[in-house]
C-alpha cells in the first residue's frame, strides 16, 4: 500500500518513485510535507544555491501556421498585431543585451508561412558576428520539426546547419502535455509528443543541451502530468541531454480553448514544482519561470524543491499576450533579492550551468 511515510522513505534512500506514488502525491494536498520531500531531493543536488542567468528573449515573429488554440501569442499573417523582425532589428536586440550584461538570448517564435530556412540560419550566423559572447539557445522542437518540412532537409541535418550557424543549445517549449488525447484537444496541428520527444532525442545525440517545459492548468489531469513527466524521465535515462524541467503555469486571457479555465492556484503551482522536483530524480534542475508564476510564487517556490528562477528575460511575449500579470522583465538585483530574501545562495549562471559569480 502507498503511503506518505513509504514515499518518504524512498526519497531519503534516494529511490525513484513510481506513477502510482506521484499520484498519491498530487491527490493529497499536504504542501508542506511534499515540499519538504521535495526541498530534501533538491538540496542533496545542489545545496543551497540557486541559479538564474541575464538573458533575453527574442521572438523574430508571431506569425505562425499552427494557431494552438491556447496560444494568444501567434497570428496569422495580415492580422491585426502580425509581426515580423528584420534581421537587423534581431541583432540590434542581441547586441543591446550582450553590452547590457546578458550571457544568453532565447530564441523562439511562430511558424512562418513564407520565410525560408535560411533566414534563421541567417539570423543566427548574424547575431554570433555583433554578439559573439551570447550563447545562443533558440527553437523549440515544433520549430525544428518545420525547419526539417520547408527545407526538405532531415531533422538530423537541419540540427547540424544551425549548429554551425552557431546554435548553442535548445529552449524546453512546444512540449505543452505530450499525451495526444490532451494534444488532439488544446493543440491538434502541433507535432506529436511522440514526434517532440523524437527530435529532443535527435538533438541530445546531436550534442545539444535542451530543456523540458510542461504547460499545465488547461485540461489534463493529474495522471496526464505524470505521464508526461514520465516521458521525460524515460529520455532522460536514455540520453542524459535535458538540463531543467520548467512547468508551465496556462494564462488563461485571449485563449481560443473554449472552456471555462481559471487558471491554477498557489498550491498546485508548489505542488506541481515539488512533485517534479521528487519524481524527475534524473534532472539536475527545476526551474520556476517567474513569469507565469508571479514573483512571489516563484520566491516560496524556493522553499519547494526549486533550484532556478531562469532570468531577467526582458520583452516577454508569449505569457504576457495571454495575461501574465508579471513584469516584462527582472533586473539582475531584483533575482538576487527574492533569492537572498528566501535564504540561499543566488549564482549567476550561463546557458549551461556553468556558475560565472555568486552573491
Ligand atoms: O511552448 C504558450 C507556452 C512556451 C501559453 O527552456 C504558454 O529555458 C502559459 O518554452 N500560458 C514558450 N504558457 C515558453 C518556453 C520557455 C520559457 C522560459 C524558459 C524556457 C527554457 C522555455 O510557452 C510554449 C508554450 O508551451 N505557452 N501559451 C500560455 N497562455
Ligand atoms: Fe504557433 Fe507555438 Fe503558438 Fe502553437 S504555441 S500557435 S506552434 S507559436
Amino acid at each position: 500500500m502507498i503511503t506518505f511515510e513509504s514515499i518518504s522513505a524512498k526519497v531519503h534512500a534516494t529511490q525513484r518513485i513510481t506513477a502510482e506514488e506521484a499520484l498519491f502525491l498530487f491527490k493529497s494536498n499536504d504542501l508542506l510535507a511534499i515540499g519538504e520531500l521535495a526541498a530534501r531531493a533538491n538540496s542533496r543536488k545542489n545545496g543551497a544555491h540557486v541559479y538564474f542567468n541575464v538573458n533575453r528573449h527574442i521572438n523574430p515573429t508571431n506569425i505562425c501556421v499552427n494557431r494552438c488554440a491556447f496560444c494568444a501569442f501567434s497570428r496569422t499573417a495580415g492580422e491585426d498585431g502580425a509581426y515580423t523582425l528584420a534581421l537587423n532589428e534581431i541583432c540590434r536586440r542581441a547586441r543591446d543585451a550582450e553590452g547590457e550584461g546578458a550571457t544568453e538570448v532565447h530564441i523562439v517564435g511562430g511558424l512562418h508561412p513564407d520565410l525560408a530556412f535560411e533566414f534563421y540560419e541567417e539570423a543566427l550566423q548574424a547575431i554570433r558576428l555583433t554578439a559573439p559572447r551570447l550563447h545562443i539557445k533558440a527553437f523549440t522542437a515544433v520549430e525544428i520539426e518545420y525547419f526539417s518540412r520547408i527545407s526538405g532537409m532531415t531533422v538530423e541535418m537541419v540540427l547540424q546547419h544551425l549548429i554551425r550557424a552557431g546554435l548553442g543549445s535548445m529552449p524546453g517549449g512546444g512540449a505543452e502535455i505530450l499525451v495526444e488525447d490532451v494534444r488532439q484537444k488544446i493543440c491538434p496541428e502541433k507535432i506529436s509528443g511522440g514526434r517532440w520527444l523524437e527530435i529532443i532525442r535527435l538533438a541530445h545525440l546531436a550534442g545539444l543541451k535542451t530543456n523540458a517545459t510542461m504547460l499545465y492548468g488547461h485540461v489534463e489531469t493529474f495522471a496526464d502530468r505524470i505521464a508526461h513527466m514520465e516521458m521525460l524521465r524515460t529520455l532522460q535515462d536514455e540520453t542524459g541531454g535535458f538540463q531543467a524541467f520548467i512547468p508551465l503555469a496556462f494564462q488563461t486571457e485571449n485563449s481560443n480553448l473554449k472552456l471555462d479555465i481559471k487558471g491554477t492556484t498557489g498550491l498546485d503551482d508548489l505542488k506541481t514544482l515539488a512533485i517534479a522536483r521528487i519524481f524527475l530524480d534524473n534532472f539536475n534542475h527545476i526551474k520556476a519561470y517567474w513569469v507565469m508564476l508571479g514573483e512571489k510564487i516563484a520566491q516560496v517556490s524556493l522553499a519547494f524543491g526549486v533550484n532556478d528562477l531562469d532570468g531577467t528575460v526582458i520583452e516577454e511575449k508569449i505569457g504576457h499576450d495571454a495575461g501574465a500579470s508579471t513584469p516584462q522583465s527582472l533586473t539582475k538585483e531584483g533575482i538576487i533579492r527574492l533569492i537572498r530574501k528566501a535564504g540561499k545562495i543566488p549564482v549567476e549562471r550561463d546557458t549551461l550551468y556553468h556558475p560565472l559569480r555568486s552573491y
